[in-house]
């Protein structure tokens, strides 16, 4: 039977081409799946993939890119932020078990928060002359491990060790499917440096088939059962915080909120822009407040809607959790109750549910119009609230991070991306769009601001990322690797810096309100000082650096630092002198 050019298209004929060894023809295959960059972190394991990209560049191939990352927990990050914007699984290479262990608070950020990495390491020789690549170094005894993977295996979802060149294809193949699938998140391939340099004539693969997402669509009894309790609800409250991984669930969110008058809250993991937070329904960040008076609960890709600790539903409150995995299956506790679970990608997941509830739509027009009245005076009145708060501190000296964070909402456009970790008083920043807020992942792996923020600014090199952190943070981020990869990928560090850890020293507060560190105001192991001035950091890498102390100099500041890294191409770096609480 003739081939038609559709079948061509979709299964065409394996490639054959000349190669020296393993190395040569990984890449080529890595070319081929379509990635574009190689994050690597070097050592001698890597020597074979050294010699391998300079004959690629020879024979002119670009892609994958390979990126320099001085440390591998920002090499990890940058991967992770890159693929948090794009959808596309990153590839990353550190050094044997050395490297893995750097990287391995970046893979659990990332498993988390279900970024799909390839995360991959060298394998220490372990010949001793016998074959290529074998052991020439003193390291090369110590940097053996019984079980390099042990490490991580937690937190990834399959990993293996590339045992021969026959089956690399169809090894990478699996990690790429697996890392894609929902949920998705990081694997782990260890590279042996004597498979690596194994020498090989040539290279026969077959070319990438089109990729076919698969997302899990919901069970149709569950979304009865979901718009049964919705419905009826009296007072339905929404909890989310991971919506937005997906852009176009967010429309979805959108929809089914305003035909039924649904408000949104965001939990503390908040991830994503999930919501606009200028849309009357948006109800803020803290669905503690309005839980005890909810009678329907939708919790949508959420991990933690609340804390029982502070809040619980009322008595008889029924709860829908939906998601990919809504119960978090990989934690090992996780006791929020759950009505009707809904295992769903929440686009699809939203849309049925939306469906499923029109129907009853005509019957409730008048509660659905005089709800949705309520809830959008409410969202008025926090918002009035949030100015006023802002407004209050706005002549605070030193500078309160209420009014920093104001400001830095004001020199925000539409080509800002947001990415915060921790300091950041969300509240104070209108956000509408998609894909231009970020928080850290829930694992609070700190430090990963930094990185994630260059690698958005990798995949989108119009946007401007303004990365938010605290002092503490600052340190946690690899500083220095990441103003050197910095240079080529400028962004605007904003350091809310207060001189000290105040999410530790708050856990005291908490735990120990009339204890001894309060009493005797003895802070052990909490307080950054001296402080150092951070905006000269940035100035031995070319960028451009700020000590701001007064309130009314920041927005003057930041303008400037957007210019810098906008016009100038300069990477930029305020370091703000917030109170220490
Ligand atoms: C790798 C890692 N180590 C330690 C912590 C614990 N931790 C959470 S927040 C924090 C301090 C953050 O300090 P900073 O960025 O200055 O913000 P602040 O608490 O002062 O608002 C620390 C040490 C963590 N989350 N991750």
């Amino acid at each position: 039977m003739a081939e038609t050019k559709r079948f061509k298209k979709n299964f065409p004929r394996p490639v054959t081409i000349p190669v020296d060894n393993v190395a040569q023809a990984y890449l080529e295959l890595l070319r081929d799946r379509g990635i574009k960059y190689f994050f690597g972190n070097a050592g001698t394991d890597f020597a074979p993939l050294i010699d391998a990209f300079a004959r690629f560049a020879a024979s002119g191939r670009n892609f994958p890119k390979p990126v320099l990352v001085p440390h591998e927990f920002a090499a990890v990050s940058m991967a992770h932020g890159y693929a948090m914007v794009t959808g596309e699984p990153q590839v990353v290479m550190v050094h044997v078990n050395v490297g893995t262990s750097n990287g391995l608070t970046g893979v659990m950020n990332a498993s988390r928060a279900n970024i799909p990495l390839i995360f991959t390491a060298g394998r220490t020789p372990i010949t001793e002359g016998e074959i290529k690549g074998g052991r020439n170094l003193h390291i090369h005894w110590a940097q053996e491990s019984f079980d390099q993977a042990s490490m991580l295996r937690e937190y990834v979802k399959w990993d293996y060790e590339l045992k021969n060149f026959t089956q690399m294809e169809k090894v990478i193949d699996r990690a790429l499917n697996i890392a894609l699938a929902e949920p998705k998140g990081p694997v782990y391939l260890s590279l042996p440096r004597e498979v690596l340099a194994e020498e090989q004539g040539e290279f026969t693969y077959n070319p990438s088939r089109p990729k076919i997402a698969a997302r899990p669509g919901p069970d149709p009894a569950a979304i009865r059962r979901a718009a049964e309790l919705l419905k009826d609800a009296e007072s339905p409250l929404v909890i989310t915080s991971m919506v937005g991984k997906n852009p176009a669930a967010v429309g979805e969110l959108v929809k089914i909120c305003e035909s039924f008058a649904l408000p949104v809250t965001i939990a503390h993991s908040n991830l994503y822009l999930n919501f606009p937070t200028e849309h009357p329904l948006h109800l803020g960040f803290d669905p503690m407040r309005y839980l005890g008076n909810a009678d329907v609960i939708l919790v949508i890709e959420c991990d933690v809607p609340w804390f029982p600790i502070k809040a619980k539903p009322r008595a008889g409150a029924r709860i829908i959790q939906l998601g990919i995995d809504p119960l978090f299956s990989r934690y090992p506790m996780r006791t929020f109750p759950a009505d009707v679970p809904i295992c769903s990608d929440p686009e699809s997941g939203l849309k049925s549910l939306r469906e499923a509830l029109s129907v009853h739509r005509p019957k409730k027009k008048k509660i659905i119009r005089e709800r949705f009245a309520r809830l959008a005076e409410e969202h008025r009145a926090l918002r009035a609230n949030w100015k006023a708060l802002a407004e209050k501190y706005q002549k605070d000296h030193p500078i309160d991070m209420e009014w920093l964070s104001h400001c830095v909402g004001q020199v925000k456009d539409g080509d800002t991306v947001i990415i915060n970790e921790y300091d950041l008083r969300v509240h104070q920043v209108q956000v509408n769009e998609p894909n231009s807020f970020f928080g850290s992942p829930m694992v609070s792996g700190l430090g990963w601001c930094f990185g994630a923020a260059l690698g958005v600014k990798m995949a989108r090199p119009d946007c401007l990322p303004v990365v938010c952190m605290g002092d503490g943070t600052y340190h946690f981020t690899a500083p220095t690797a990441c103003h050197f990869v910095a240079q080529n990928h400028p962004v605007v560090v904003v350091v809310f810096n207060n001189q000290c850890w105040n999410a530790v020293k708050g856990s005291v507060l908490d735990l120990y309100p009339q204890g001894w560190a309060v009493r005797k105001n003895h802070f052990a192991l909490c307080n950054l000082e001296p402080a150092p001035a951070y905006e000269k950091i940035v100035e031995a890498f070319g960028g451009y650096g700020e000590r701001v102390e007064h309130p009314d100099r920041i927005l003057p500041a930041l303008r400037r630092a957007v210019k810098a890294v906008k016009k100038d191409k300069r990477q930029a770096l305020l370091n703000v002198i917030c109170k220490h609480p």
